[in-house]
């Protein structure tokens, strides 16, 4: 028989005896969407986990980026980072924006602030840089060159639920910053997200937009969307609040048992936990090096023929899809990133036994180089 299939991810299963009360209430009040007792409970819960004053929820996160630029009005050309997933930039197409790229930094996976100045233009007007896997961008020094030139600050934090920075929380940087609670993150509403606000006013703003720009009954401000987020989902983000904390506890150690087993192993560079940083263990990433055995897509082979499924997390770069492509440009950092990038799974409950096999597998590959491996071919 074959062995279980390991995802790179996978959510964390909440207490769904407490699920059953609660869609009966949701029922029985007859409100299942636009702002419901969940929705407004989920919303003051989460400003109060997160350390924020404004947060507006989303159906999921793409949405909520793509309502943040039209919330701050941005035109023209944005600086973001090829080293993201396709809804970054698709979500400055979506609007109408040009993104421009500039490359992540030499020893890390978030955009290069030094590199930002000489990527702007009279057509700038934001910045959209990412944390990545929840580490947090250069916030400082990004915020210095936004204010010199007059630039707003939109932070794709999908990955950055809870992660605080040097005491506190990361995702009160720039004007605003977007969550994703999407089923593969470490907060989960199935599908979902939500915009970090810094005022009253914007969070009203960002309240109408989500709703197709409805004021009231009767008045439309503003050329909104459907991004509202319905009280299923709430539900769903309440349950998965009760437990978060004890799931990033799960998270990290798990990721501090991959530090001491990948110690061992020539060629495999796992990613330093940030520093001044209270992480969020969200993703995985290691770099396969040139002194590793076999190449990264080998290794990533031998995972799948072992139904570990890996993922390649962030290749190709956004930059070489089709509709970003510019022969004359090269991001060196980030396409050797993504050349040598293999995220591992990490989830709450990752079991003992699940762990041993990935392990084993990069033992059996290190092995087989040196002939020392005596397993079934
Ligand atoms: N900005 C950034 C930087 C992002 O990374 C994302 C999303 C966004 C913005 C947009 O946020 P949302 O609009 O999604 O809220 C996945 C996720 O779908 C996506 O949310 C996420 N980033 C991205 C990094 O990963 P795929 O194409 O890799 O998904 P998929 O279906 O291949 O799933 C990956 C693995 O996760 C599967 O092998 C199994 C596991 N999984 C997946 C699902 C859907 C589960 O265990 N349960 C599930 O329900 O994009």
């Amino acid at each position: 028989m074959s062995e279980d299939l390991i995802t790179v991810t996978r959510p964390s299963l909440p207490d769904l005896e407490k699920l059953q009360p609660l869609l009966e209430e949701i029922w029985k009040s007859g409100r299942l969407t636009n702002g419901g007792r969940f929705h407004e409970e989920l919303e003051a819960r989460l400003c109060d986990y997160l350390g924020v004053e404004y947060l507006s929820l989303f159906t999921n996160g793409t949405i909520a980026l793509v309502t943040a630029l039209q919330a701050m009005g941005v035109t023209g050309e944005v600086i973001t980072t090829p080293y993201t997933f396709a809804a970054t930039p698709h979500a400055l197409l979506w609007n109408k924006l040009k993104p421009v790229f500039v490359d992540i930094e030499p020893d890390g996976f978030n955009m290069d602030a030094s590199k930002i100045e000489a990527a702007i233009t009279p057509e700038t007007t934001a910045i959209l840089p990412v944390h990545c896997y929840g580490t947090p961008a250069n916030v400082s020094e990004i915020q210095r060159i936004a204010d010199l030139h007059g630039l707003h600050v939109i932070y794709d934090a999908a990955h950055a639920f809870a992660v605080r920075h040097k005491h506190s929380s990361l995702l009160d940087a720039g004007d605003i910053s977007v969550l994703s609670f999407h089923a593969t993150k470490v907060f989960n509403t199935f599908e979902g997200g939500a915009l970090i606000l810094k005022d009253k006013e914007t969070k009203q703003r960002v309240d109408y937009l989500k709703n197709f720009g409805f004021a009231n009954e009767t008045t439309v401000v503003a050329p909104g969307i459907n991004g509202k987020m319905n009280e299923f989902q709430a539900a769903l983000g309440l349950l998965q609040l009760d437990k978060i904390d004890e799931d990033i506890l799960a998270r990290r150690r798990v990721y501090r048992k991959y530090q001491a087993a990948l110690a061992g192993i020539a060629g495999l560079k796992l990613m330093d936990e940030p520093l001044d940083t209270q992480w969020n263990y969200s993703y995985c990433p290691v770099l396969v090096q040139d002194e590793f055995p076999v190449s990264r897509d080998e290794l990533y082979d031998d995972f799948r023929e072992r139904r570990i499924l890996v993922r390649r997390y962030f290749y190709p770069l956004v930059s070489d899809f089709p509709m970003y492509f510019d022969s004359s440009a090269f991001y060196k950092c980030a396409s050797s990133v993504a050349e040598r990038i293999l995220c591992l799974p990490i989830y709450s409950d990752l079991s003992e036994q699940d762990f041993a096999r990935i392990i084993e597998c990069l033992n059996d590959v290190v092995d087989k180089s040196t002939g020392r491996y005596r397993g079934k071919e």
